[in-house]
């Protein structure tokens, strides 16, 4: 059987603030349709789909954004986009802002199959920026006040014929990501992301944001032999610009379909699974090459330690 999964990277332009969930989902809907008229069987949305990226505004009150969590999935206003990828026969991944029944905030997302049912929930490992009201920035970045760090890390799934796993946007980064998901034997990875172009800490990284971006998904797909999926929320979103540059990665690490303009729309490939096999059998066969008692530090500590208490 045929392991060729036809993918989607559904990139959306800016949502407002004032945008209602209903105004989302009929844009999210008009993507899935776009993608299943190409042959897509799956459509990946950004990170946080359904709202604008609300952790630029600080509010003293910790519920004031409390309005941009869903509490379930499907809600009422989502479950309109669930039943018409059952009727397509689409799955989808989709982020967005969890607040659960015992009041943990979360930035999730979740994986859906062709019929419509939850496969796969994520909640997002690396949440970056800041906690606390920094006046010195044109904008801020508080997702560190918003979501906790997930508590149950990465995983894959067995969906679409073959091992998916997900992250969400600053997770890209970080080599270990990908690493744990090669390690699960993933073979595509979809990663849903919304990057300012400006980066206050360091101003000079922001015209190497689009070139940052392709360089860890890019290594991630060819180090651990996976498709990785990047799927952008980009544009100006409420006075801030946010990269676009949706893309899909082959396990060689070559770009095989990418947005080359802002806004809603769809690029996809035909992913070859079995490709990954090449690179997982080849030069990056784990079982043979890697020398875990080497990378002890990866996994006991977090910060960099001094080489005397390394040794
Ligand atoms: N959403 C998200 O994780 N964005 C971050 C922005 C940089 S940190 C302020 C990213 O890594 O793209």
């Amino acid at each position: 059987m045929s392991r060729e999964l036809h993918v989607g990277a559904a990139q959306l332009g800016p949502i407002a603030r004032d945008e209602s969930r209903a105004a989302v989902v009929e844009r999210l809907i008009a993507l899935l349709r776009e993608g299943a008229s190409r042959g897509c069987r799956l459509i990946v949305f950004p990170e946080l789909a359904l709202t604008t990226f609300f952790p630029r505004w600080w509010t003293e009150d910790p519920g004031g954004h409390d309005h941009f969590y869903e509490r379930e999935m499907p809600s009422a206003a989502t479950q309109p986009l669930f039943d018409e990828a059952r009727r397509l026969g689409v799955g989808f991944c989709l982020g967005y802002a969890e607040l659960t029944a015992d009041g943990h905030r979360y930035n999730t997302y979740v994986l859906v199959d062709e019929s419509g049912e939850i496969v796969g929930r994520y909640r997002k490992v690396h949440i970056p920026g800041h906690d606390e009201h920094e006046p010195w920035r044109p904008f801020q970045h508080l997702e560190r006040r918003y979501f906790e760090e997930s508590p149950d890390g990465f995983g894959v799934h067995d969906a679409f014929g073959g091992v998916v796993g997900m992250a969400l946007c600053n997770d890209r980064r970080w080599p270990e990501t990908y690493r744990v998901l090669g390690l699960l034997g993933v073979e595509l990875v979809l990663i849903g992301y919304n990057t300012p172009l400006h980066y206050a800490p360091d101003p000079d990284q922001n015209p190497l944001q689009s070139f940052h971006n392709n360089l860890v998904m890019a290594s991630g797909a060819y180090q651990n032999g996976t498709w990785v999926v990047g799927v952008a929320k980009g544009g100006v979103e409420e006075g801030v610009e946010s990269l676009s540059h949706s893309q899909i990665i082959a396990p060689s690490g070559q770009v095989v379909a990418q947005a080359t303009v802002s806004g809603d729309l769809v690029v996809s490939a035909v992913c070859d699974l079995d490709l990954c096999r090449h690179y997982k059998e080849t030069l990056f066969d784990f079982g043979r090459y890697r020398r875990p008692e080497h990378y002890g530090l990866i996994s006991s500590t977090r910060g960099v330690v001094r080489r005397s208490e390394a040794q």
